[in-house]
């Protein structure tokens, strides 16, 4: 059936394609369809998420998918966290929000380079019922940023028991570990149960 990927970010956009695709879904999503972006008002991924799922399904009619996602970073409290696309400004350049992690790290002299990143999924339906599910991946951060591949914070993140960056890897490879891959996971195998 139709699913709409409730949302702006192209990249979010391809890679819940990929995964969703091989599932049978045909994926539409909000960019395509033009719709309106909702106000992430909430506290928490899994809230934002919810929110942005919800308008989806308002707006169309159709099931829908929406991600809330963000890099937090162990030494500076889990920031940017929810914040994460806003650190990269307007318009988005996520140089910059790279940079200013890295400028948080070094004002606090951090020794502890570790983060996160943090995925919520949430999938709501026209009659009402939703769902959500997340999923996280552990690293580490680097300077200076490697790779242009994925999107984001990809660059400076290496994941453990890796030695390149998400930016450097192939995508199929960071699908299959990714904090989107994790969540993704868990949505299905509620999906199927
Ligand atoms: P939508 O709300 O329209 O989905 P958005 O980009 O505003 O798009 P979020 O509010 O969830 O989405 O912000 C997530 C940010 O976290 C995103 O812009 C990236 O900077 C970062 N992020 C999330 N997943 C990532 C990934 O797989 N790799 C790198 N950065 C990621």
């Amino acid at each position: 059936g139709k699913l709409v990927a409730a949302t702006h970010n192209k990249g979010k956009v391809s890679e819940l394609r990929d995964l969703f695709e091989p599932l049978g879904f045909i994926v539409v999503s909000a960019l395509d369809l033009d719709l309106d972006e909702p106000e992430e008002t909430e506290s928490t991924f899994a809230g934002n998420a919810l929110l942005k799922a919800r308008a989806a399904v308002e707006a169309t009619g159709a099931p829908a998918l929406s991600d809330d996602s963000g890099l937090a970073v162990t030494a500076l409290g889990g920031a940017p966290g929810i914040y994460s696309a806003r650190w990269a400004g307007e318009p988005r350049d996520f140089y910059r929000a790279m940079e200013k992690v890295e400028a948080e790290l070094k004002d606090i002299g951090a020794v502890d380079r570790s983060a996160k990143f943090v995925c919520a999924l949430a999938v709501a339906w026209p009659d009402g019922s939703e769902a959500v599910f997340e999923g996280e991946v552990h690293g580490q951060l680097v300077w200076p940023p490697r790779g242009d591949r994925g999107f984001g914070y990809d660059p400076m993140f290496v994941a453990d028991g890796e030695t390149i960056t998400f930016g450097e890897m192939d995508p199929a490879r960071k699908h299959a570990m990714s904090h989107r891959a994790a969540a993704v996971a868990k949505l299905k195998a509620a999906l199927l149960s």
